[in-house]
């Protein structure tokens, strides 16, 4: 079988977010995000927990980034939070924020460390969904854009890699579906269409201009990959996993690689005034940024099971299991097209994601069969349970997780797939956005729970040992 082994400047990478470690929420000028604001609301979180403190990264960045160097990693993925830049989304900089994430980057590039960047994870500034309410405006695009613009000049030189957006099918969809994340809006379709023809068009005005700006960067989207399999060879499941196909995973990757939604998947949007004409001007913006693309970034933790959802079936409005109880997601769905129910060959994690390993090389083939351009697995990562005993951390579940993983990645790999760099979700332990912070998915362990005051002593797991020579071997010692 093809290629023999992983290049050598393969990005054997970590990956985090700004709201999910950072903490110091309101130091140095930082304005509030709207997670910051959302995680207040009584009842929105996992027992309350928000990022104000986090896992306190935006204090210890250096001892984090030491304790990467140790391991050896290649490429270290994170997001700039908006809000430390421009504290109110737009107008005044903040020269605070720019020295952070400078300090960060200069740290990750004196160890070797690929810096690896993230324009948005979510954390919108507040102010900006005050005054227009943030995404629902065309305002936004030009906003991000010079948000952008302000980091391509001050580190351009320094960071290669940028993502644009991280997983915009998921923070639109429980922004404005499923009413779970901010702004917090339930079964709001037309708008859920606008917010993101938005987020598409900053996306590709952002693209355009970073060619411009940063001669020899590669830039690509982030997006929450979860590949569908019909249910069985019905014909109607058949169906049902071309439709969900279209309406999850082409409608934003189609955007990115070609800058056109899926035909059939448009035509009933528009059918049912879902979505709004797209104007020649924006269809050529949206294919010329498609022309410079330089990667996809897929996040891949599960795939998914494709059944024909009857006209009066589940909605896309199914709740998810923050709490780690098994068994308390709900199956969702398009009513006439498909729905999503459990597949009866694969095991759980304990807040019932099917995992699947052969789920990701499926996904690297799609991607390189469709639309023949580069991979980053952004992220990649187990959600778990673990206990801290005498300082360590036995976590064999999550390196047998992660190898499973890693082996299908090689294998696409060796099948032809052009796959730059693989980051486990996460470096440090972090706060998982509903599930507070007993969902681990860190290879170093941090003495925090849900209340705050815990040590945030940093202690290595077995993951952390694994890995480091996973690393040291590109891969051949699993
Ligand atoms: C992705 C996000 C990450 C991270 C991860 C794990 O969707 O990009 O920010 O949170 O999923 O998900 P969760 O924290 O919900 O378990």
């Amino acid at each position: 079988m093809g290629k023999e082994g992983m290049s050598k400047n393969f990005l054997w990478g970590c990956a985090s977010a700004a709201y999910q470690i950072e903490g110091a929420f309101q130091e140095d000028g930082k304005g509030l995000s709207v997670w910051d604001n959302f995680a207040r609301q009584a009842g929105k979180t996992f027992k309350g927990t928000s990022g104000d403190v986090a896992v306190d990264h935006y204090h210890r960045y250096k001892e984090d980034i030491a304790l990467m160097a140790e391991m050896g990693l290649k490429a270290y993925r994170f997001s700039i939070a908006w809000t430390r830049i421009l504290p109110q989304g737009s107008g005044k900089i903040n020269e605070a924020g720019l020295l952070f994430y400078e300090h960060i980057i200069d740290c990750c590039c004196q160890h070797g460390i690929e810096p690896m960047v993230t324009l948005y994870h979510w954390d919108l500034p507040q102010a900006l969904q005050n005054e227009y309410g943030g995404w629902e405006s065309p305002r936004i695009v030009d906003d991000f854009v010079h948000y952008a613009e302000i980091l391509f000049e001050r580190f351009g030189g320094k960071v290669k890699y940028w993502i644009t957006v991280n997983e915009q099918n998921i923070f639109t969809k429980f922004g404005w579906l499923t009413g779970m994340h901010p702004p917090g809006k339930f079964a709001e379709e037309k708008l859920f269409y606008q917010v993101n023809h938005h987020i598409n068009l900053a996306h590709a005005k952002t693209v355009i201009l970073f060619k411009q700006m940063v001669k020899n960067g590669k830039i690509g989207a982030s997006f929450a990959y979860t590949p569908g399999y019909a249910f069985d060879c019905g014909p109607d499941n058949v169906s049902a996993r071309q439709e969900y196909d279209e309406f999850e995973n082409y409608w934003w990757l189609d955007v990115y690689a070609y800058g056109g939604y899926p035909k059939a998947a448009f035509q009933y949007l528009q059918s049912r005034k879902l979505i709004g004409k797209i104007t020649e001007k924006e269809e050529k913006l949206l294919k010329a940024a498609a022309g410079k693309l330089d990667f996809i970034g897929i996040n891949y933790y599960r795939s998914a099971v494709c059944e024909y959802n009857p006209p009066d079936g589940v909605m896309p409005y199914g709740k998810l299991n923050t709490t780690g109880k098994r068994g308390s997601e709900e199956i969702y769905g398009v009513p006439g097209l498909y729905k999503t129910p459990p597949n009866p060959y694969l095991k759980t994690t304990d807040w019932d994601w099917a995992i699947d390993a052969n789920g990701l090389r499926y996904a690297c083939r799609e991607i390189t069969s469709r639309y023949r351009l580069p991979i980053v697995i952004s992220e990649n990562g187990l959600g778990a349970f673990d206990k801290l005993e005498h300082g360590e951390v036995h976590d064999a579940y999550r390196i047998d997780y992660l190898r499973m993983h890693i082996e299908a990645v090689m294998k696409a790999y060796a099948e032809g797939c052009d796959i730059i760099g693989y980051c486990i979700w996460s470096f440090t332990d972090l706060l998982s956005w509903l599930n507070g912070y007993q969902k681990r998915y860190g290879l170093v362990y941090v003495d925090r729970e849900e209340a705050e005051g815990a040590s945030m002593v940093r202690y290595k797991k077995d993951s952390f040992y694994w890995y480091q020579k996973v690393i040291a071997s590109n891969g051949e010692v699993l």
